[in-house]
């Protein structure tokens, strides 16, 4: 995964420096680094970020490959053989192979040279031995992870002739590896440059200062439209769309695109060209077929820079394929946005294999992760909100959006939405009620319309719109309360087009799919399974 992070890096630099950099004032320069072993280069996703390095040109990405034989198992040989060297350079990339990379530093140093004056990606096959120096251990992967033991460092000092003591580092290489003086006059140097730049490209400064800092321009989330029921029902994924083209004319550092559905996913920004090798300037990103290198690309895009906010898009079924890159977004804080369209049974006729049923349940499981599942256009933006503010403390989030046309509720607001959870129909917060309806998405309209009809039996009921657990859960314990009262769980039906696993915290009942899918029209699937106002209504009553 962190080839594809450093490819995402790499793109970011050539993205600012083609944006940024005037032929009198280069102020994005620099260069980035990565070390791969064999494992990195056995795993499928190296091959999709080194590929989209390559068609990209990221001429200032520069990749070491400690090719030393042995990775867990033993040998490479034993499931390893190819010609990696081969495979880098059908991608497009420069490649050099340096024989000793146990102590021919000045080859090394020659062909990092080399590498900063090709205009491709370049890859530097170091060959080595693990363990270089051991009389007994090296060259097998007993020290791949373990220590060499007492007795096998002692045969390892005397093979290397090293004199000195446990942690004790010669003064020469101290004084070698202290580069505070360099580093002092280079970042003078730059700073020197970037008041020029200040001084004479002050509009193209204060945007990429916003981009470095991480400070967006003030009032960024006025541009996020709201809706009345008198506006045009649309699917979520429509409303997606308007969302990030909002975004991307308010935030300086808003970029990203899908995995080759950009036409399905609506993810294309319209003022925007496609960022490739000769027009690096542009924000829409086409990543292709390579879900799983694109969540790594987009979290190496987001902590480039605190300012940079990538998305990346695709169904969300192919989460599968990327959930390690959104697992470890989470982990590591990078602020990445998952634009997951096609979010449920609802996708119709792709059937089984396109229809998530756990995938909602999954990542509101994951630490770390806010999953958003918005009703409509109000609850779009508010969860593009979200996220965005999310991204700017390092959180990334999982948006969930419809296929399906979906109306624009009365009752949904922006600053509701933001709350996680809030009350779109019938009894407000804290009034008694007897039963509490929970709509997600697109069965918010069915938890209203059940509301709806229970009223007209007569009960008094509490429609509540969940767009997203964790933001709830943030909510002061009193809020909650209002909302969801704990007495009142067992009076309280949840519906949702996916797995019931999980609503049990806050429903007493839950209407929902466990089993995968099936090929028809959403209307029909709705009908089969039995996710319908009719049946809510009916579970209500029963309680
Ligand atoms: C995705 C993933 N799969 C498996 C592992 C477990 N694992 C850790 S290191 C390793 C072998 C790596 O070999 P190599 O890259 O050649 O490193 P070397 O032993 O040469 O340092 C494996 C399989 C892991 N860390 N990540
Ligand atoms: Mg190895």
């Amino acid at each position: 995964m962190g080839i594809c992070n450093a490819v995402g890096l790499a793109m970011v630099e050539k993205h600012l420096a083609g944006r940024f950099n005037k032929p009198d004032c280069e102020i994005v320069d620099h260069y980035t680094y990565c070390v791969m072993g064999d494992g990195c280069n056995m795993e499928g996703m190296s091959g999709e970020g080194a590929s989209l390095a390559g068609h990209w040109g990221l001429g200032k990405l520069i990749v070491f490959y400690d090719d030393n034989h042995i990775s867990i198992d033993g040998h490479t040989d034993i499931s390893f053989t190819e010609d990696v060297v081969a495979r880098f350079n059908a991608y497009g990339w420069h490649t050099q192979h340096v024989e000793n990379g146990n102590t021919d530093v000045d080859s090394i140093r020659a062909a990092v040279n080399a590498a900063k004056a090709d205009p491709r990606p370049s890859l530097i096959k170091v060959t080595t031995l693990i363990g270089y120096g051991s009389p007994n251990k090296s060259n097998t992967h007993d020290v791949h992870g373990a220590p060499l033991g007492k007795d096998e460092t002692a045969a390892t000092r005397e093979n290397l002739k090293w004199k000195y003591g446990e942690f004790e580092v010669p003064e020469a290489v101290k004084a070698y590896m202290d580069c505070s003086e360099k580093g002092t006059a280079a970042e003078a140097e730059w700073n020197a440059k970037w008041a020029t730049y200040k001084s004479k490209y002050a509009e193209d400064a204060a945007e990429l200062e916003s981009i470095m800092s991480g400070k967006l321009p003030s009032g960024w989330e006025k541009s996020l439209p709201t809706f009345t029921p008198e506006d045009k029902g649309v699917a979520t994924r429509i409303h997606s769309q308007t969302m990030l083209n909002a975004l991307g004319g308010a935030i300086p550092g808003f970029m990203g695109g899908s995995a080759d559905l950009a036409p399905s996913n609506m993810t294309l920004m319209k003022q925007f060209g496609d960022f490739q090798k000769d027009t690096p300037a542009e924000r829409n990103v086409r990543f292709g077929v390579r879900e799983h290198g694109m969540g790594a690309i987009a979290n190496g895009m987001k902590l480039h820079s605190p300012g940079i906010i990538p998305y990346c898009a695709t169904f969300f079924i192919f989460t599968d394929y990327m959930r390690c890159a959104m697992r470890i977004a989470a982990l590591s804080q990078a602020g990445t946005i998952f634009v997951m369209t096609h979010d449920s049974i609802g996708v119709g006729e792709d059937g089984p294999t396109h229809q998530p049923i756990e995938h909602v349940a999954s990542f509101r499981a994951m630490p770390g992760m806010d999953m958003a599942r918005p009703a409509d256009g109000n609850e779009t933006a508010a969860m593009y909100k979200m996220a965005v503010e999310n991204s700017m403390n390092g959180a990334p989030t999982t948006l969930a959006l419809s296929r399906q046309v979906v109306p624009n509720l009365a009752g949904t607001s922006m600053e509701g939405a933001a709350k996680g959870a809030y009350v779109v129909q019938g009894a407000a917060a804290g009034e008694a009620c007897d039963v509490i309806l929970i709509g997600t998405g697109t069965e918010l309209e069915l938890a209203c319309q059940a509301g709806a009809e229970l009223e007209s039996k007569g009960k008094k009921v509490r429609v509540v719109s969940m767009p997203c657990w964790e933001a709830f859960e943030r909510q002061p314990a009193a809020y909650q309360e209002s909302v969801l009262p704990a007495a009142m769980r067992a009076k309280t039906v949840s519906i949702e087009a996916g797995t019931t696993f999980g609503w049990a915290k806050y429903a007493g009942a839950s209407i929902g799919h466990d089993d995968f899918g099936a090929s028809a029209p959403a209307p029909i699937l709705y009908k089969q399974f039995g996710i319908t106002a009719d049946a809510m209504a009916a579970k209500a009553m029963s309680l």
